[in-house]
């Protein structure tokens, strides 16, 4: 875990909301990742794949799901949720070369309808993530928000559902978080992040790993799916979810459906 170890990861998680950059991988091996994915991506429809690599690819990507085990981010993850760590959600945010895309300023937790635990979010780098490339940037203290106000702009170069953004942000304290291929950060689920436009000349691949603890609850939709990283579940809130059978296949993409219509109930509640 690079300089940082579990006291260290904690300490300034609870201080500032995020911790970065923290080593998962080699260069080399985030290398291989980016490559599968773009063989995936290669063999697809754009448009098709462009939404199924961003929303819940861990249920119908092998690769995908495995990364989610990764034993450093998993034991990063334990340093700040506990022994006990599921992963709930999981998606690709990639930004081309010089589009407009972006992320507004916004809160994780605000439209998840999970209460009841903690939730962090590890973001690992596939590809040079940096001002030039639009990295994730972050408010520092801000986890101790409760609830910002958000409004949804449905901006269509907004990466998120519905554009939520938070108005009013002092972009001033804002952070950079800088992170080469094979490193990821750390994010509170009620820090304030977003992201700029890539405007340099490669990718921006990042692979966004939502875990919670176990006594998290989905309050709003019907039901909701996770999977056990480290420890126990001693509560059975959540439905597990399988590996998938290989890549895109019509069982998982089933699956993944299924979940989406479901998660819909909270997210655009
Ligand atoms: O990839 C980005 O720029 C933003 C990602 C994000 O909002 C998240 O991981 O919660």
């Amino acid at each position: 875990m690079d300089d940082w170890n579990t006291d260290s990861i904690g300490r300034a998680y609870r201080e500032h909301g995020y911790v970065a950059p923290i080593t998962a991988m080699s260069p080399a091996e985030a290398a291989d990742c980016r490559q599968r994915l773009e063989a995936v991506e290669r063999a697809s429809d754009p448009e098709f794949i462009k939404g199924v690599l961003l929303s819940s690819s861990q249920f119908v990507l092998q690769f995908a799901y495995d990364l989610i085990h990764n034993r450093q981010i998993v034991d990063a993850v334990r340093a700040v949720l506990g022994d006990d760590a599921m992963c709930w959600r999981a998606g690709f945010f990639i930004k081309e070369p010089g589009d407009a895309k972006f992320v507004s300023w916004h809160q994780d937790l605000h439209y998840w309808g999970l209460e009841g635990g903690e939730e962090v979010t590890a973001w690992l780098a596939l590809s040079p993530s940096t001002p030039e490339s639009g990295c994730m940037r972050v408010v520092p203290g801000t986890h101790r928000v409760n609830r910002a106000q958000h409004r949804d702009t449905w901006d269509d170069d907004n990466l998120l559902s519905r554009g939520q953004a938070i108005e009013a942000v002092d972009e001033t304290q804002a952070v950079d978080l800088v992170l080469q291929p094979g490193q990821f950060s750390l994010h509170h689920g009620k820090t304030f992040h977003g992201s700029r436009p890539n405007t340099s000349d490669d990718r921006r691949i990042g692979y966004a790993i939502r875990y919670i603890t176990p006594t998290m609850r989905q309050t709003v939709a019907e039901k909701d799916w996770a999977c056990l990283v480290a420890g126990r579940d001693r509560f059975g809130h959540f439905e597990t979810f399988p590996r998938p059978a290989g890549n895109l296949d019509p069982a998982d993409m089933a699956f993944r459906q299924t979940t989406l219509d479901v998660e819909s109930q909270a997210t655009y509640r």
